[in-house]
């Protein structure tokens, strides 16, 4: 009994930290310099590749430094679903700024690279945004935006660059032996 017991707590405690049931939601695309003035103009598009309804109740997006860009609170995020959250303010610089997305528990669980989109002045932008490119994958351009909608061709089914559910996994398997040992069993 207390091995099941141990397994069980170390399966939520692997889930909780390495953040499993979200692994699916990416930072897909981001407008950091738009057309004109950049002030309530940013913006951040999500995607979900997985196959569940996701809550986002109490995530939230910040930026270099950790600064608040904003909450999200969308509590059904379906799948192969795009959300977009326009940003209020000016608030993603246009040399060398990045995106984290945040869970409500304050676990990171996607960033972008350093980007950076200073074509013209900060009141002159153009429609170019950072995106992944299919959504979710790996590879971020430089290209005409998409807001709200599908980055291009190859769009769905994209998964993280490695499978983070293999990792507590693999511990769970690994540590039923030496808690057996522990535990007497
Ligand atoms: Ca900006
Ligand atoms: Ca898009």
């Amino acid at each position: 009994m207390n091995l099941i017991r141990l397994s069980f707590w170390t399966v939520i405690f692997f889930f909780e930290v390495f953040g499993c049931a979200n692994a699916y939601v990416f930072i897909n695309e981001v407008e950091l310099n738009p057309s004109g003035d950049d002030d309530g103009a940013e913006w951040v598009e999500l995607y979900n590749s997985g196959p569940e309804i996701m809550n986002l109740t109490g995530w939230e997006l910040q930026n270099n430094g950790s600064t608040l860009l904003s909450d999200i609170n969308a509590d059904d995020f379906y799948p192969n679903e795009h959300l977009l959250i326009p940003l209020s303010g000016s608030k993603l610089r246009n040399l060398g700024d990045f995106v984290i997305l945040v869970n409500s528990l304050s676990i990171p669980m996607d960033t972008t690279p350093d980007i950076n989109d200073t074509v013209g002045s900060s009141k002159s932008g153009d429609l170019r945004t950072w995106q992944r490119i299919p959504d979710g994958g790996n590879e971020w351009q430089f290209v005409e935006g998409t807001p709200g909608a599908t980055n291009g061709e190859g769009s769905g089914g994209a998964i993280p660059e490695f499978p983070s559910f293999i990792v507590p996994m693999l511990i769970v398997f690994l540590s039923i032996p030496l808690a057996g040992r522990f535990a007497g069993i």
